[in-house]
This record gives structure tokens, C-alpha cells and sequence, in this order.
């Protein structure tokens, strides 16, 4: 039977949000910069019956989208929440919809849109998992491999998540940190299930030097041009056997679909944050499955909180590719919630508790706190 994406309307008494500092274990770089502690905005919404958690997957700067950490904020107490709070009730469904006179935020758009969907399905028993119509108890686990020293370093990091069982390597590409560390790689570890993301660090003129790429059978190359260049990536689809996935580009099920038509993407990474939250996320898996096109779950260094609602997403039956769904310990020594998410012969496990099924640890959450503040009716 097909899922009822419906949850009862909640009567938020306010909402807190916190800015969160969690140390990494290890320096993550990419195309746009080295982050060494993760900067992300805890939602927490408020109701009679109970709380609900989500997350803002902000980062510091804007290096990656338009979205960080502080315009966030401002948008969310500015502008987002009051919208939520001026309504009586509200159900999770309706979130999108009192936001959208509010132009792009839409990672801060998805915490407020998760946040309230956690409050509402905990009040009814539900899990995500039963609510999203997820159809696996459990989803393979990719992992992200930031930009290393040299290739000999990059062979180090890729040989030691291998040996912890991951299913997919996904590695960080740059101009000149390209075809001799996919060759590393490759010349290590042989046809492990491999491919590359450049987070739009290329323009159309690399197109020859991208097409190298193609000799080492990678699953696709994620993201290789700019957010907007959409016909560009069209022109390059063309010249590549690699597939082409979109990551940054998609932000809404109508740019999903209008990539599409215009054949700039044979693979679609769907992140929550990205899109503006899980039930868009929802309906650009199921414009790509009805496509034939398959998708990913996309990773934006979670919390627990995250990871379990990504779990969840990617036991959709259209992720069909393993996602970016490591164990809390790829970035975190210590997480804020009670039992963070850990890999099992290489996969995860999608949560069955109530909400997004995971528990707050309110003593990390406070120990990594730098800023709160709590908007009320
Ligand atoms: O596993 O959570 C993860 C990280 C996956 O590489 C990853 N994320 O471009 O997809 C990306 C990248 C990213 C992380 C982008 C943080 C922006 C911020």
C-alpha cells in the first residue's frame, strides 16, 4: 500500500534553535575550503505534546551555496519562524507551503519543516521510516573522502574506510588534484565502486581534461560545473561516458525536472537541507523514478539527527546508488544524540523508533553549544 504522507497538525509553543561547534576527527576538504569543526543550527520545536528535532546543514561560509550558519539565523528568527508561529496549528505539510513567500533559505526552510514533522510523528507513534513509505530496514553506506596531502595520503584514507567496510568511495576532485588521485585510487584498490565530486570547481573549457576521466569507469561524476550551469552540464553530459550528477544545481523538484528534459544529469544527488526539506526531497525521488533516473542520498556532515532522517530517505525504493550515509565516527568523536549511527557490514540501519527515531543527548547538545535562543508565540 502506497504511504500516507499526512501527519496531524501540532500547536507549536515556540521554537529554540542553537548554533552547534562539533570538532571534527579529521580536517574535511573540498574544492572551496578545509573545515575542521562542523558549524550547524539545532531546531527544536515545541509543543504540548512533546518536542521535535531538526537541523539547518549551514556551514560557516557561503562556499557552498548562498546559505550560512548567520543568515540562516536571521532568516529563521527574522522572518521563518514568526511565519510558523502567527498559524494556530500546523501540520508538516503545510510548512513549505507558509514558507514560500519567503524567497531561497531553504536549508533553513528543511530544519523548520523536520523539526515540526519529528514533534508530529513522535505524538502519533509513527516512525519516518513508515511515514516516507521507506522499503528497507537497512541502506548501503558511502563515504566522502576529502581532498588529502598527496595521492600517496589519499590511498591511506580510501584503504582505511575500505577496511571499515564501506560500500561506495566517493572522493573530492579540484583542478589539478583530479586524474592522478582517481589514478591512485584506482591503481590501489581496482573496480571498488568509485566516483568523483568536484563541487563546480571546472567550467565547459576542462571538458577534455574531464573526458579523461572516462578511462577509469567511475559511477559518475557528481557536480563538475556551477550551480546555474545547467545547459553547460547538458553539453558536457554529452562528451562524457561518465554519468553527470547534479548535486548543488538541483534545489527544487522543478529544477530536478527541468535537468531533466534538458538531459544535464543521468544521476540526481537529493539532499533535504539542499531542497528545502524532506518532502521535496520526496518528490524529486519520485520525478527521477518515474524518469528512470537513479538517486542518491546526498550527505551534509549530519548530526544524529540528520543521518537517521537520511537513513530513512534513502530506504526509498528510487536509491538505487549508495548514498552519503556514513557512521557518526567518519566526522564525529561524539554526536548529541544516544546511540549515533554506526556501520554494519556496510551499511546502516534505518530507524524504527517513533519520529525520526533518534534520542537527544541533551549533555553533548549543551556541551557543544555556542548560541540559543528560544522564539515563542
Ligand atoms: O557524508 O555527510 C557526508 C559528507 C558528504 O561530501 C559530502 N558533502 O559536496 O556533497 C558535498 C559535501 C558537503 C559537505 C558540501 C558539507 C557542503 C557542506
Amino acid at each position: 500500500m502506497p504511504p500516507v504522507r499526512s501527519s496531524a497538525p501540532v500547536r507549536l509553543s515556540g521554537l529554540e534553535l542553537r548554533v552547534l561547534h562539533l570538532p571534527l576527527v579529521s580536517p574535511f576538504t573540498t574544492s572551496f575550503g578545509t573545515e575542521d569543526v562542523r558549524e550547524v543550527i539545532v531546531v527544536r520545536a515545541r509543543t504540548a505534546d512533546g518536542d521535535g528535532w531538526g537541523e539547518v546543514v549551514t556551514q560557516h561560509a557561503p562556499l557552498y551555496s548562498s546559505e550560512y550558519t548567520h543568515g540562516a539565523w536571521d532568516a529563521l528568527r527574522r522572518w521563518l519562524i514568526p511565519a510558523l508561529l502567527d498559524r494556530p496549528t500546523i501540520a508538516a505539510e503545510e510548512v513549505g507551503g507558509v514558507l514560500a513567500p519567503f524567497v531561497g533559505h531553504r536549508m533553513a526552510k528543511a530544519g523548520l519543516e523536520t523539526a515540526v514533522l519529528d514533534a508530529a510523528l513522535r505524538a502519533e507513534g509513527r516512525s519516518f521510516a513508515a511515514y516516507l513509505g521507506a522499503e528497507r530496514d537497512r541502506v548501503p553506506a558511502g563515504v566522502s573522502v576529502g581532498i588529502q596531502r598527496d595521492p600517496a595520503a589519499l590511498v591511506q584514507a580510501v584503504g582505511g574506510y575500505l577496511d571499515e567496510g564501506y560500500a561506495r568511495i566517493k572522493i573530492k576532485i579540484k583542478p589539478g588534484r583530479d586524474l592522478a588521485d582517481t589514478a591512485a585510487v584506482r591503481d590501489a584498490f581496482g573496480m571498488i565502486p568509485l566516483q568523483v565530486d568536484a563541487n563546480s570547481a571546472y567550467t565547459l573549457a576542462d571538458a577534455d581534461l574531464l573526458a579523461e576521466l572516462d578511462r577509469f569507469d567511475l559511477l559518475l561524476i557528481e557536480q563538475p560545473l556551477q550551480e546555474d550551469d545547467i545547459v553547460d552540464h547538458a553539453a558536457l553530459a554529452a562528451r562524457l561516458r561518465t554519468p553527470v550528477c547534479l548535486d548543488e544545481s538541483i534545489v527544487s523538484a522543478k529544477a530536478a525536472a527541468d535537468a531533466i528534459a534538458l538531459r544535464a544529469a543521468s544521476v540526481i544527488n537529493i539532499k533535504a537541507g539542499r531542497v528545502g526539506g524532506y518532502l521535496e526531497a520526496v518528490a524529486i525521488h519520485d520525478l527521477c523514478r518515474a524518469a528512470g533516473l537513479p538517486v542518491w542520498c546526498g550527505g551534509m556532515l549530519e548530526t544524529g539527527i540528520g543521518r537517521a532522517a537520511n537513513a530513512a530517505l534513502a530506504a526509498l525504493p528510487g536509491f538505487t546508488l549508495p548514498g552519503d550515509i556514513s557512521a557518526s565516527s567518519r566526522f564525529y568523536e561524539r554526536d548529541i544524540v544516544t546511540e549515533p549511527v554506526v556501520l554494519d557490514d556496510g551499511h546502516v540501519r534505518v530507524p524504527t523508533g517513533h519520529g525520526l527515531g533518534m534520542e537527544i543527548d541533551e549533555a553533548a547538545l549543551d556541551a557543544f553549544t555556542v548560541q540559543r535562543e528560544t522564539i515563542a508565540r
